[in-house]
């Protein structure tokens, strides 16, 4: 065997004996056995001998590569079983270690406000109705006597959808004359008892505004249905809410939809000071007989109230919230305060 081709064979068995994984391997078999590698490269001496000397150098070049490659598969046979071993005990599981314990989930604060509000209204012989989310024209303004010009119509307020055909609805209130509708095309009369909670949008967002918040609505038609009526049942509804004997106020406001229409206070004392003062809470008012007339219901014999709550805002009051971004920031630390 010529002396360089006995040197290329020890040294290629030295490197491979030494390579510490498969990567480092591959490179010594390109290094030696590729087509321009060290042992292959030996076979171009072929040419400048005699045909006695070709074969025989040949026949060892030849060996040189089968006894170089018999190394490498040996190798990577070696490295392979070392290379498991190790995954296997890196992946090894103590099945002896005691569990972590389950954690338990709560309900967010919402949902347990938008829960409690509904249970409340059940109670008092509200039905709880739901309905689309995108809504159309019609159900969203022009049956509630929202003019075309309204302010509540502007871009500022409203999210529309398909080129303005459709929108995303910006009260419950839809639900309602959905209720409505279907009562009268079913043949059916009032009375109608209804509360409708669900998800809103308005195109608005600060430390007391989200572009999706909830509301509750409700809606109570018969004949002879009075504002005293209203008074009643929304001073038995916040009373039993906030777990007090609420004080509430109303005062005169403007809705289309409602005539009259109020918003609702209630007198919150300061424990701390000795101070106290009213806070809006909800808004309110009778059925505008216009909105009566768009569903095809009787003004002349029947009447009804309406009201319209934001959960997010009565459950700021209720838990002391200062900013409404903390019931969607989904911060753990705040949330579980209320588990
Ligand atoms: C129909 C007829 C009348 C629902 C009403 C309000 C007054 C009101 C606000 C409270 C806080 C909206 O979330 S908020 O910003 N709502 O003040 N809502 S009367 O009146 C209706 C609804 C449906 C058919």
């Amino acid at each position: 065997m010529s002396d360089s081709l006995e040197a290329i064979q020890q040294a290629a068995l030295a490197e491979i004996a030494g390579a510490q994984d498969s990567r480092a391997l591959e490179q010594l078999r390109v290094q030696y056995l590729g087509r321009k590698g060290r042992v292959t490269e030996q076979l171009k001496q072929l040419g400048a001998m005699e045909p006695e000397a070709r074969k025989a150098f040949g026949d060892r070049v030849n060996k040189v590569k089968a006894l170089v490659g018999a190394a490498i598969e040996n190798r990577a046979d070696t490295l392979a079983q070392a290379e498991l071993a190790a995954r296997l005990a890196g992946e090894t599981i103590d099945v002896t270690l005691p569990g972590r314990g389950e954690g338990v989930g709560g309900l967010h604060p919402l949902t347990r406000s938008l829960q409690r509000i509904e249970r409340l209204f059940n109670e008092l012989g509200f039905e709880t109705m739901q309905g689309p989310e995108i809504e159309d024209d019609f159900h969203n303004f022009g049956a509630l006597n929202i003019p075309e010009l309204h302010p509540a119509r502007a871009m500022q307020d409203t999210f529309y959808v398909d080129d303005g055909a459709r929108v995303l609805r910006t009260h419950t209130s839809p639900v309602q004359i959905r209720t409505m509708r279907a009562v009268v095309e079913s043949g059916a009369e009032p009375p109608i008892r209804i509360i409708c909670p669900g998800r809103v949008y308005r195109c608005d967002s600060d430390r007391t505004h989200s572009p999706m918040f909830h509301q509750v609505e409700g809606l109570y038609v018969a004949e002879n249905v009075h504002f005293t009526d209203l008074k009643y049942d929304l001073q038995t509804f916040l009373s039993r809410f906030f777990e007090t004997e609420v004080k509430a106020l109303f005062r005169p406001s403007y809705f289309p939809f409602v005539e009259p229409g109020a918003d609702v206070h209630m007198w919150w004392q300061d424990p701390t000071r000795g101070t106290g003062r009213w806070l809006e809470l909800l808004g309110c008012g009778m059925v505008h007989p216009k909105v009566f007339e768009a569903v095809g219901i009787d003004p002349e014999k029947y009447t009804g109230y309406a009201f319209g709550m934001g959960v997010e805002r009565l459950t700021m009051l209720r838990y002391g919230v200062d900013d409404l971004r903390l019931f969607f920031n989904n911060d753990l630390r705040f949330l579980r305060q209320f588990a």
